[in-house]
């Protein structure tokens, strides 16, 4: 099955889906194979593999171990164009639709799209809108563009279904990774009462109650990265993907 059918799916299952960020930079190889099975047994839905820098030049191998401990899919969740491997099973094909950088809108996308050919893997267009946190992210000075004021949830709204009438799969709001403040709530809601695209919010997410806050105003697929850096959070994983999944599945 196709990684965007797998999504849909888990969505239509369980009311939302669960994804959790792995940096290479942040997680070591001892720790990983232990991390990623216990959150496929934590209910997690699937892997985003990315970073914003790539210190640790074993984005490859990193992909492969990922594989090797879990059936869950790996999405590869790119900070830049060296971060295309064939070890993944899809790839978020993420413009950055909240800026007026044409290297991100759609420089980077030429010079990486012959190259996810040829790794064969699946990309997946997403509409990806910085928002502002309270502080300069790493995703905002990267991507060299301004992100949306978190005031404004009718640009939030107006760009997202630009996004989509673009023809992209699914709208990411971005808080981003560390965030002091995560996306609105209110954001969220005016994103997802006029696109038809999944929202995927992700960013400064540090409690199940706040991740359940944002399925109900709206969100579709929830991120979280950093929380979890810390093993004495593990533990929570489940709290966090049973918040997440509102609907609880029928027994028959
Ligand atoms: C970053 O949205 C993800 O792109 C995850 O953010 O690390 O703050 O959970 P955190």
């Amino acid at each position: 099955m196709k990684i965007y059918n797998y999504l849909l799916e888990s969505i239509s299952i369980k009311g939302a889906a669960y994804l959790i960020l792995l940096d290479p930079d942040k997680i070591t190889e001892e720790l990983l194979p232990a991390f990623v099975k216990h959150c496929e047994k934590s209910g997690v839905d699937a892997f985003l593999i990315g970073g914003s820098l790539m210190f640790n030049g074993n984005f490859e191998p990193f992909i492969k171990q990922v594989k090797e401990n879990t059936k869950l899919p790996a999405i590869i969740f790119p900070g830049d164009i060296n971060q295309i491997s064939s070890e993944a099973d899809a790839i978020l094909f993420l413009s950055v639709v909240s800026g007026r950088n044409a290297e991100h809108l759609i420089g980077k996308h030429v010079l990486a799209a012959p190259i996810i050919k040829k790794a064969d893997i699946e990309p997946i267009s997403t509409g990806y809108i910085l928002i502002e946190s309270g502080v300069t992210t790493t995703a905002v000075y990267m991507s060299g563009s301004l992100p949306l004021p978190r005031n404004k949830p009718e640009i939030a709204a107006a760009t997202a279904l630009a996004a989509e009438y673009l023809g992209m799969k699914f709208v990411y709001l971005e808080a981003g990774s560390g965030a002091d403040n995560s996306v609105p709530d209110e954001m969220i809601k005016a994103v997802s009462s006029v696109c038809k695209i999944p929202v995927i919010v992700g960013g400064g997410i540090k409690s199940p109650m706040a991740a359940r806050k944002k399925i109900e105003s709206g969100a579709k697929i929830i991120i979280t990265g950093n929380f979890f850096e810390d093993e004495n959070n593990w533990d929570m994983i489940k709290d966090f993907a049973d918040a997440v999944h509102i609907r609880k599945p029928v027994m028959v």
